[in-house]
């Protein structure tokens, strides 16, 4: 098997932690997200580490978080922020190791191999991280750092909050053996029902189940969870994007029938987007163009490329064969997404429109300085009414 420094990262007591942080009136007292007392059919996100004291917990629903915790602050919830928070986490890991996979808005997964030798032990690059954190956040993290994905993530929950695990190879056998199988990867409740009709209920007596009866069990999944059960994990962290999409649209004061305004309004559109695609280092094959009409109607309509594109010219050229495609009517609102994301970090190095991409560099500087597209195209120039 592969040997890797798989780093697992997660925040402690997500939401709540960032309310905290934003009112520190809410420090160290029980703290419920998601509701307030009276939400009659809420669930609760989260809550405070003084709330699970109480036998409060994510998903139970809020009337009986109020009954286990009457003395507790409920309040809803504030996902922009914490999306926020969120892309802020995403950078400080990015400084750690060029290859993140973010796993959800308070998690990921960081492949430090090769980065060993920066940190006098391995314990020390889990500080560091959670150090960082503290220092540019000022939220609490916890870490695992083992060989494989899967220990990793184990290893992070072992000490929560503010837990720092290390499992060393040597470490695996004695840690996995009496292991219940309920914390194996992948393993929910219909799982745990099914091995259960097997008498198995840790890693040991799995070990005991034959490969064959674990296939025709679980299917291709039996030889996860035989090769799980052996300490073996072969999955990569894969750096990808925490967006799905990238898109800007607007809305007119007035209603527009006129080819050269509209396309002049897209390429506008095209701009934002693909400066925003090319900031975060990311190529897209989808374009969809969205088109509203004076009686609410609204057409959206997608192609995908098979070579991934970040540049101006290429979502234009597509936006604008989307928009031929479409009966004309008085538009009221123009949209432009791009999805589909490819980081460039998985594309080939030797790229054959370099010279497009240095073009891009210098207009996304410039841009970038003046926090807005104050260098633009001339298509993006209304014809009728002159610069
Ligand atoms: N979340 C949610 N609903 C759930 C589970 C989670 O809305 N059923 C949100 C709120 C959490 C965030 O996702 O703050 C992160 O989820 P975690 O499972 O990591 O939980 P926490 O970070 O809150 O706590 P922990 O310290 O256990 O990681
Ligand atoms: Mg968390």
């Amino acid at each position: 098997m592969v040997m890797r420094t798989i780093l697992h990262i997660d925040m402690d007591a997500f939401y709540a932690a960032v309310e905290v942080l934003d009112n520190p009136e809410y420090q160290g007292i029980p703290l419920i997200i998601g509701g307030t007392k009276d939400s009659l059919r809420g669930v609760v996100a989260t809550c405070s580490y003084e709330a699970r004291r109480f036998g409060v917990k994510s998903a139970m629903p809020l009337r009986k978080a109020v009954s286990l915790c009457p003395s507790g602050v409920f309040i809803p919830g504030r996902q922009k922020r914490y999306l926020e928070v969120s892309e802020k986490l995403q950078e400080v890991f990015s400084a750690f190791s060029p290859v993140v996979e973010p796993l959800s808005i308070d998690e990921a997964f960081l492949d430090m191999t090769g980065c060993e030798h920066f940190y006098a032990r391995l314990e020390a690059m889990g500080q560091a991280i959670k150090e960082r954190v503290w220092s540019e956040i000022g939220l609490r993290a916890s870490v695992g750092i083992a060989p494989t994905k899967f220990l990793a993530k184990l290893a992070s929950e072992m000490e929560k909050p503010d837990g720092l695990v290390v499992i060393r190879p040597s470490e695996i056998e004695r840690l996995l053996i009496s292991l219940p199988v309920k914390k194996l990867w992948g393993v929910g409740e219909k799982t745990a029902d099914l091995l259960r009709d097997l008498r198995v209920f840790t890693v040991y007596d799995l070990r005991r189940v034959e490969l064959s009866v674990l296939l025709k069990t679980f299917g291709v999944y039996g030889q996860t969870l035989y090769d799980l059960a052996r300490g073996i994990d072969e999955r990569k962290v894969e750096v990808t994007s925490s967006v799905s999409s990238i898109g800007q649209e607007t809305t007119f004061d007035e209603d527009y029938l006129d080819f050269s305004i509209l396309s002049c309004q897209i390429a506008r559109l095209v701009e934002k987007v693909g400066y925003r695609l090319r900031k975060q280092n990311l190529k897209a094959r989808t374009v969809t163009l969205k088109v509203r009409f004076l009686d609410f109607h609204t057409v959206t309509k997608s192609t995908t490329a098979t070579v991934p594109f970040h540049d101006d010219d290429t979502i234009f050229s597509t936006a604008l064969r989307l928009f031929s495609k479409i009966k004309l009517k008085p538009v009221r609102l123009v949209g432009v997404t791009v999805s589909n994301f490819h980081t460039l970090e998985t594309l080939p190095l030797l790229d054959s429109t370099a010279e497009a991409n240095a073009l891009y560099k210098v207009l996304d500087s410039i841009n970038t300085k003046f926090d807005d597209t104050v260098i633009r195209k001339g298509r993006t120039l209304d014809q009728r009414k002159g610069p």
